[in-house]
């Protein structure tokens, strides 16, 4: 066996320890092997630890990143904080950097697909192990094996990732299922993922990346691989976030399941016994992780979701993780109380690029009085303080994050480690649309509910490098780690709905609709009253006023709900105002999809004839009642 004596070699010359060398030895994968030795060579670590699923192994990981200053130990037990880089407010490594991140694809298909950042596979390898030589210098390179989705279960995928970050190991740990045992059972297989990130040269206390402008993450779909360096920010670094919903979407459409950016929930309606699951996608910063965290639901996962046709007629899914990486900005006790309790109460968190005073974390709209000074993502830091540029830095980055388990908050469903995952009986897609779509649409029928998703609209946020505030489409809020042609991916979720016998009911929900002067429509926690009533629709326990959009609520059965669920008096022009059909709007809305979707060959019929049909229906209503149609009146 070469490979193993090239592993020895590491032990002879102490990069590697005899009993880690026994660790690899034993998952008996030449594969995983041969990955190893290629990529220890290229980045030159000066140490090799290979971590198992034994406790004592997953506690090194934890330790070294306090250690290493990746992360700092707060007053509350098992919190800490890490910061990701940061220069100036437009040159930091605090959110997905789409520019430098691209899917690597054969001569051949460059130019097919008008969305996707793609570089010739080639030449982008060429480009990033020229990057990668020696990125691990002087750091030690950590080896760890998880399992993407339950263990022992039909939907999982495993991982490798090599990383010479321990913040980026714990932080998998926190949201990802070990799987050091479950490659064994690979009995040797290559049937698995892998992921190798080096966050490069380090500058700084606490130590952050100092070339940012050779931040690459390249997706190599041929090999099942991400490649990923000089950043630590999670959405760029985390193997098994981001980089592997993009391996599971190419892998998924070319087999006949789905991978989705979805959370999953249970629903639990009050006076009945029974629970509906839900899935929901919407872009980063748009109320998904909230609307997963609802009061009085409970939560299976909050980001991506693998999806099989099951025996039952019903889909199944399994959350791909066990964590929360969310969003900290704007989490209070008020609008997300759960979220807001779990992170004040003392267990394994990290929190990242907040304000820390006294070893307590401040964040924007926490809901608290802010201390004055402090340190945060730009080292010391005072109310006023600038960037170089005169730019204002505030006390916490608006995609500052925590990253929690699942398992250890009160609301975790049950059946968030079930190996065949739960029955899905809706699906919610959304975006920031301040200005077009109502609080909630439910569609037709299944191909009008891909349609629904698939024309998604959002106001860019701070989760991405960039402007913020940009209208764009967004179809299924997956456009970001879309790997295959649209055409394919909507024919594919055409399909894959048509063959269920009971395929999920599709809702959008916009829950950042405002009024001509700029004015939110609606509290935070409204989401609630949205996904109670699906859930009565998907029971067929009410009805619904039909629209060309869709069906919307009757104002009875909100004015109920609202009552129940947030002891609120709903009335009828709030209503009014916020289920009112804009029909301009509307229409214009369809010219955009139009335009975006006109520049992909085979977009499937299906979608054009909706387009078509919704354009009809709403030029026959305006010419009918006008330009904005109370749901009274339909
Ligand atoms: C998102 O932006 O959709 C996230 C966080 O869930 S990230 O890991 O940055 O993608
Ligand atoms: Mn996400």
């Amino acid at each position: 066996m070469d490979i193993s004596r090239e592993l020895l070699r590491y032990v002879d010359v102490g990069l590697l320890s005899r009993s880690d060398f026994e660790k690899l030895l034993e998952l008996k994968n030449e594969h995983v092997l041969k990955i190893i030795t290629q990529f220890v060579d290229l980045c030159s670590p000066n140490k090799l630890t290979v971590i198992s699923d034994a406790q004592d192994d997953i506690e090194y990981v934890r330790n070294m990143a306090i250690i290493n200053r990746e992360e700092i130990e707060l007053a509350l037990a098992g919190h800490t904080v890490h910061y990701d880089g940061f220069f100036t407010m437009s040159n930091h490594d605090q959110a997905r950097d789409k520019n430098n991140t691209q899917v690597l694809i054969p001569k051949e298909e460059q130019g097919k697909y008008p969305w996707i950042n793609t570089m010739e596979r080639e030449q982008g390898l060429k480009e990033i192990f020229e990057i990668m030589k020696g990125c691990m210098k002087d750091h030690e390179c950590i080896v760890r094996f998880f399992c993407l989705g339950p263990k022992g279960s039909r939907f999982s995928i495993l991982a490798l990732q090599l990383t010479d970050s321990f913040y980026v190991a714990h932080s998998e740990d926190l949201l990802y299922r070990e799987g050091y045992e479950e490659f064994k059972r690979l009995k040797g297989s290559n049937d698995f993922f892998y992921f190798i990130h080096s966050s490069g040269e380090l500058i700084g206390n606490p130590p952050v990346t100092k070339n940012l402008e050779k931040r690459r993450i390249y997706i190599d779909l041929q090999e099942g691989r991400v490649l990923t360096v000089n950043n630590q920010y999670a959405g760029n670094s985390l193997g098994l976030k981001k980089l592997a919903l993009r391996l599971g979407i190419y892998k998924a459409n070319n087999e006949d399941w789905l991978t989705e950016h979805y959370f999953i929930m249970g629903l639990h309606p009050r006076g009945k016994s029974r629970t509906t699951y839900a899935c929901g996608a919407y872009p980063s910063a748009c109320g998904k992780t909230s609307t997963a965290m609802l009061p009085g639901q409970t939560i299976i996962g909050d980001d991506i979701a693998y999806i099989r046709k099951w025996e039952d007629g019903y889909c199944h899914g399994v959350n791909i993780e066990h964590g929360i990486f969310g969003i900290i900005k704007d989490v209070n006790l008020q609008d997300d109380p759960e979220i807001f309790k779990a992170l004040t109460s003392p267990r394994e968190t990290i929190f990242s690029n907040v304000l820390i005073k006294d070893n307590v974390p401040y964040w924007l709209g926490d809901g608290r009085k802010h201390p004055e000074t402090g340190f945060n993502f730009s080292g010391d830091w005072y109310h006023g303080k600038e960037d170089i540029d005169g730019i204002e830095i505030p006390l916490a980055h608006p995609n500052a994050r925590y990253t929690i388990r699942i398992s250890e908050l009160p609301n975790a469903n049950p059946n968030l480690n079930a190996s065949n995952g739960v029955p899905i009986h809706l699906i919610f897609y959304g975006g920031r649309d301040s200005d077009t779509m109502p609080p909630i649409i439910e569609s037709f029928n299944w191909e009008h509910g891909v349609y629904l998703g698939a024309t998604i609209e959002s106001e860019t946020t701070s989760a991405t490098i960039g402007k913020e505030g940009v209208r764009t489409m967004q179809p299924m809020a997956n456009l970001d780690f879309l790997v295959v042609s649209m055409g394919r991916y909507l024919k594919n979720h055409q399909v894959f709905g048509k063959n269920l016998k009971y395929p999920p009911k599709v809702f959008t929900t916009n829950y950042f609709l405002k009024n001509e002067k700029g004015k939110y429509l609606n509290g935070i926690l409204d989401k609630l009253v949205w996904v109670m009533w699906a859930e009565l629709r998907v029971h067929n326990d009410i009805t619904a006023i039909e629209t060309p959009i869709g069906y919307i609520p009757l104002y009875s059965d909100l004015k109920f709900l609202f009552r129940e669920y947030l002891n609120k008096d709903y009335s009828k022009e709030e209503y009014t105002q916020q289920f009112s059909l804009r029909i301009t709007k509307l229409l214009s809305k369809l010219d955009r999809v139009e335009k975006m979707y006109s520049r992909e060959e085979n977009i499937p019929d299906f979608f054009w004839n909706t387009l078509m049909q919704q354009r009809k229906k709403l030029n026959f209503l305006k010419s009918e009642k006008g330009d904005i149609i109370s749901p009274l009146d339909l």
